[in-house]
């Protein structure tokens, strides 16, 4: 039977539809029914498999999945050793110190010898550890925010994005020890060259579906004489297609900028003349 590459996702939460929309640019075709535990798409070499977060990093080390996508924090918090295939991007947060807004924090070394509730008890214990700090750690899974005011805990270490829960619970963020977002991880050896191949496949698709939406595409209208400092502006990528309008001394610029420089570039060329900016989104992109 020919051999099928078996990815792990989570069920249901925070990265279960990016994981999956992610997969679906790739061209890859699939129910993406959460009902079930496992599928196969029906147009690649892929098997899915859809568990809870916390169980991915030891499926993949069991051979139960080859790769999975999980939270960074997931993934160093339970230290089994497998490779990082990419950051993808998305599920961003940070792994935080909150406090009662009576404590009067001026440090990490404000820790030492207090409580603290957390999930993450390796990440945190390493980080106190590097600075000598010794605090206890109390383990909650869920909830982590209200043990300071049940009297549990003097302070907690938690995923914050927003810091609405924080706010909402009267804690204050005194300091972010840690950054996270979603990773694919795998594990070393994949075992067979041929699924080595089907991996290659993948990542070459998600790579070019990652590099795709940092870009956007843009066609404007521009006075030919500002053609060189728009060059100036937009440098760095290859050279822009230029046409000539038929309106003497206008040309069409059509390129690729990318999404962090978006708005600088796109106020420069206004400054310099550019007329009917048009901004499209790109599907995907290959080097
Ligand atoms: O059921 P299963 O075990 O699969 O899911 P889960 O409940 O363990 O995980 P889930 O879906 O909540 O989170 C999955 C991953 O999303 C995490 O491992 C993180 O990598 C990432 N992520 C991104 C977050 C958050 N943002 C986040 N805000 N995970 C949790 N939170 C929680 C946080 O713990 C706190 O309770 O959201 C609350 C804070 O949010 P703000 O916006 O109020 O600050
Ligand atoms: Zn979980």
């Amino acid at each position: 039977m020919a051999e099928t590459l078996r990815i792990a996702i989570q069920k249901s939460g925070r990265l279960s539809e990016k994981s999956l929309e992610m997969i679906k640019n790739c061209g890859i075709k699939f129910g993406s029914d959460a009902r079930v535990l496992k599928e196969a798409a029906t147009n690649f070499p892929l098997e899915f498999l859809y568990v809870r977060d916390d169980d991915i990093p030891a499926y993949i080390r069991d051979g139960i999945a080859d790769v999975g996508i999980v939270g960074r924090n997931e993934y160093d918090e339970q230290a089994i050793d497998l490779t990082v295939l990419r950051d993808l991007g998305f599920a961003k947060c940070r792994l935080s110190i909150a406090v009662p807004h009576a404590f009067p924090y001026k440090g990490l070394s404000s820790l030492q010898g207090k409580r603290i509730a957390t999930s993450y008890p390796n990440i945190l214990g390493n980080i106190l550890k590097e600075q000598g700090i010794q605090a206890s750690f109390v383990q909650v899974s869920g909830s982590v925010e209200i043990t300071p005011a049940v009297g549990v805990a003097d302070a907690i270490c938690d995923l914050v994005s927003t810091g609405a829960t924080l706010a909402m619970n009267g804690l204050s963020e005194v300091e972010s020890i840690y950054k996270s977002s979603a990773v694919m991880i795998g594990r070393k050896d994949m075992g067979s060259d041929e699924k080595s191949q089907i991996l290659d496949r993948l990542m070459l698709r998600l790579d070019a579906v990652m590099r795709a939406s940092n870009y956007k595409y843009i066609m404007f209208n521009l006075p030919e004489e500002h053609l060189d400092q728009v060059a100036h502006i937009i440098g760095g990528m290859k050279s822009p297609t230029v046409t000539p309008l038929l309106e003497k001394g206008w040309v069409s610029v059509q390129t690729v900028v990318a999404e962090d420089t978006f708005w600088d570039d796109f106020e420069q060329l206004k400054e310099l003349g550019a007329q009917g900016i048009l901004v499209t989104p790109i599907e995907k992109m290959t080097e």
